[in-house]
């Protein structure tokens, strides 16, 4: 056994490559050839492969590490003639992010090349040109990779470009990269279309009005011997511009400096990256876009600079919203933590004829309230049932007295109202939860679920506390009627310490409310029906009224809510003991 280093190889003249995945363990047997880590820059993203067979011993780099050629990646433990170094040892593979590991690396090629980033993008001048200044761009040394797709067009006939601007973006099976203009001017001609497939030499575009540009093909930059050394294509061929802007001379052939790249946070460090372009990757990186929260639309799932744009435009909407932004505050940082699988995308039109509408503007601003809530309260609902009917009997009275005033009371006024004996009696369940405080509340304000035809909101009936089933009635069904109308301000739906969500004028038994946060409890209320009820001697017919608590644990525990519940229902039971 003996133990090796396997360090990164020449990747031209990339430094500071951040690592973006790691593809193997410690532990993990590995052949030669095997992609190890991928790591990207700005312009291009590839897999470095091993240079060895052997065991994995020792990782020496860990995500959003930054390497260049030497780093030493990992330490292997070789024995086996199996384990010997690949043909192709020194040579990187570079990878598109999102195809992963496992795909055959690119056979090798014969001849030398120039090393990875000694790009021979030097301008052909069109036949009979000359000093024209018309440009035929063609595509560099990209080492070995042959018949490569193109998968974006960068700049379209018109478009000025700058030297070393990407054109187009090709892509193999372990590398994307971006191949840049080898002079200023304006495109007059696309010589390649979507899918095209190239290879070196072949024409990308003519441009006219060039500025200057390489007097001659860039001499190859000297890589190590043998085809070894070149066999890797080259990660982003892109010269770099001498010093003072202009490419040629000294500076050629010299890969532009890696950009900082911000750390890279892949969702599952093991798990397969989003595929998608450099530029789109940078792109994204720019505007802080989850790429792996991003669907793409192109071939094979890429991710596309338009799926961003969209994706963008529906969080700005909120018809969207990031993995990080719903588990804001959550106590894991962020809702990636939940490592949930993505939504599932079905093509339901292939199963039968559907519409498609948007959901309503109160749908849209609830949908996340309400799922934020379900997520981050660990709720519990305790079921009961209250015996009302000498309530219900008190309530049919009062309505026949009070016929005339207009005012109908219903069963939903008198649970405010117990409700608020029950909470000053259970004085947490009054309460918010703020960090590792609970905030008791010196006021009754409760809040009801009124159903309207644009969905669910939330009016409140302030200091409940102070008033009379009468006036509580009349402000009930006066915020209902606003409600429906959509005509509540914000100011009645706001400041709620409990909610009742009442059924019972539609049915239903029991129900799991979702806690209004920052409230700690919500009550849920369905149709009540007469059952018969054991009184020690015989049953009784009883209107029995089906409780549903829902509560915070974290702030209330299982036995106060059983007890809250057993306090409303002998409050529901006999009324007077609201005055208690
Ligand atoms: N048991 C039996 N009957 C009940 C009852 C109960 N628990 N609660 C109400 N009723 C009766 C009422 O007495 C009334 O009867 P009449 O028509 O004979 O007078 C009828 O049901 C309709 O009552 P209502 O619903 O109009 O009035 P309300 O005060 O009970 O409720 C409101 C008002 C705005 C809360 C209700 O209309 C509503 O929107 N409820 C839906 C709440 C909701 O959607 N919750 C779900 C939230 S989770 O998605």
């Amino acid at each position: 056994m003996a133990s090796v280093e396997v360090k990164v190889p020449d990747v031209g003249d990339f430094k500071d490559l951040a690592v973006i995945e790691v593809l193997v363990q410690p532990g993990d047997t590995i052949k030669p050839e095997q992609s190890l880590v991928t790591v990207e820059s700005d312009k291009a993203s590839m897999e470095i492969p091993s240079s060895h067979g052997g065991v994995v011993k020792e990782l020496k780099v860990k995500l959003g590490d930054k390497v260049s050629e030497g780093s030493v990646l990992l330490v292997l433990e070789t024995g086996n003639a199996a384990d010997a170094p690949a043909a192709r040892s020194a040579v990187p593979s570079p990878a598109p992010a999102g195809t992963g590991a496992g795909a055959p690396p690119a056979a090798a090629g014969a001849g030398a090349a120039p090393a990875p980033g000694a790009a021979a993008t030097a301008p052909q001048p069109s036949p009979g040109q000359g000093a024209s200044r018309t440009i035929e761009v063609r595509v560099p040394d990209i080492g070995e990779f042959k018949d490569v797709a193109v998968i974006e067009l960068l700049v379209k006939p018109g478009d000025p470009v700058k030297l070393e601007q990407s054109l187009i973006t090709v892509e193999s099976d372990k590398a994307s990269m971006e191949i840049p203009s080898s002079a200023a001017g304006v495109v007059k001609e696309l010589k390649v279309a979507l899918g095209d497939k190239v290879n070196i030499g072949d024409p990308v575009a003519v441009l006219e009005g060039a500025a200057e540009a390489s007097p001659s093909p860039r001499p190859p930059a000297p890589g190590p011997e043998g085809a070894a050394a070149t066999a890797a294509i080259a990660p982003a061929p892109v010269p770099a511009p001498a010093e003072g802007g202009r490419s040629g001379g000294q500076g050629q052939g010299r890969v532009l400096p890696t950009a900082a790249l911000p750390p890279h946070e892949p969702a599952a460090p093991t798990g397969k990256l989003p595929h998608a372009s450099p530029s789109v990757r940078k792109f994204a990186r720019e505007l802080g876009i989850p790429l792996g929260e991003v669907q793409g639309s192109g071939p094979k799932g890429r991710i596309l600079q338009e799926d961003l744009q969209n994706f963008t435009k529906a969080v700005m909407r909120g018809d969207a919203s990031t993995q990080a932004a719903a588990g804001k505050g959550a106590a894991a940082p962020g809702g990636a933590a939940l490592g949930l699988l993505p939504w599932p995308k079905v093509d339901f039109e292939k199963f039968g004829p559907v519409e498609r509408k948007d959901l309503s503007r109160i749908k849209k601003i609830a949908g996340p309230n309400l799922h934020r809530n379900w997520v981050m309260i660990p709720h519990v609902t305790n079921h009961d049932d209250a015996d009302i009917t000498e309530l219900e009997a008190f309530r049919v009275q009062l309505n026949k007295e009070n016929e005339k005033s207009g005012v109908k009371v219903t069963m939903l006024a008198f649970l405010i109202k117990a409700s608020v004996a029950a909470l000053k009696q259970f004085p947490e369940f009054n309460s918010s939860l703020d960090g590792e405080q609970i905030v008791l509340k010196g006021y009754w304000h409760i809040g009801f679920a009124a159903d309207t035809p644009n969905g669910l909101v939330v009016p409140v009936i302030r200091d409940a506390d102070r008033k009379g089933i009468l006036q509580i009635s009349a402000e009930l069904s006066e915020l209902a009627k606003k409600a429906r109308e959509g005509k509540l301000t914000p100011a009645e739906m706001s400041g709620a310490t409990f909610t009742i969500s009442s059924l019972g004028g539609i049915g239903g038994r029991y129900f799991t409310p979702i806690i209004n946060a920052p409230e700690v409890a919500i009550l849920g209320v369905c149709r009540s029906r007469t059952e018969p009820v054991w009184d020690g001697g015989q049953f009784q017919p009883r209107l029995m009224l089906p409780l549903s608590l829902s509560w915070d644990h974290r702030v209330v525990d299982g036995a106060a809510a059983a007890r809250f519940n057993a306090h409303l229902g002998a409050i529901l039971a006999d009324f007077r003991r609201v005055l208690l």
